[in-house]
């Protein structure tokens, strides 16, 4: 896939918000700073499209930008960050969990995991939550450029094994150096051609 055209469209809470249409969707999706919106600017060759923070909680609705005209990428807000109130976390819950069990124009969702750390118990029940709704869903590990060469394949075991994930169902990745953006690549015409 080449990315001809890309441009943010509108953000919402609520099932109103939503673009109209029936474009497929993939969703961001990962802990708070894990990577989600620097995924997206990467992917799109795009500095600063989807507005990314060193501090957590950057992401705070439900942001659906438009991709060569034929999907949308939609980037929310991270969970596990302790510093959102209560309540904001309970929002920003129910409303990912709504869309991620409504929306019928989800196609799939990149689940973003620190490569350098163990997943934390959020990153399970995420998977799992994915898993039970039959939603598809490919791991993508984060921040990759930080881990030495000679390290990469005891971080990648250590996330397969935690997350019980098919070793091809997991990508490392990184929004610096971009490696294995042509994976990604195929993964997005995949969705778009409905072969996913
Ligand atoms: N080295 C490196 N840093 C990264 C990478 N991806 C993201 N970062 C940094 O991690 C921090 C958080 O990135 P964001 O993209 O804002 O994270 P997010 O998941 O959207 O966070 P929330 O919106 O708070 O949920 C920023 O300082 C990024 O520059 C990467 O692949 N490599
Ligand atoms: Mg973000």
């Amino acid at each position: 896939m080449k990315i001809e055209s890309a441009k943010f469209v509108k953000s919402g809470t609520l099932v109103e918000h939503y673009p109209e249409g029936d474009l497929p969707e993939i969703v961001l999706a990962g802990r708070s700073n894990v990577g989600k919106s620097s995924f997206i600017n990467s992917v799109l060759n795009r500095k600063n499209l989807a507005h990314t923070s060193s501090k957590p909680g950057k992401t705070q609705t439900l942001n659906f930008y438009l991709v060569n005209d034929s999907f949308y990428f939609v980037d929310v807000p991270g969970y596990g960050y302790a510093k959102v109130s209560k309540t904001d976390r309970e929002s920003f819950g129910k409303m990912i969990d709504l869309y991620l069990k409504q929306r019928q124009q989800l196609k799939l969702v990149i689940l973003l995991v620190d490569f350098r750390h163990e997943p934390s118990n959020d990153d399970l029940l995420m998977y799992e939550f994915l898993n039970s709704y039959g939603i598809p869903c490919i791991v993508v590990g984060t921040k990759a450029d930080k881990i030495p060469r000679n390290q990469r394949r005891k971080h990648e075991k250590i996330i397969l094994k935690a997350m019980n994930v098919e070793e091809d169902m997991f990508l490392p990745y990184s929004s610096e150096t971009k490696e294995n953006i042509e994976e990604i690549y195929s993964l997005l015409e995949q969705v778009v051609e409905e072969e996913l």
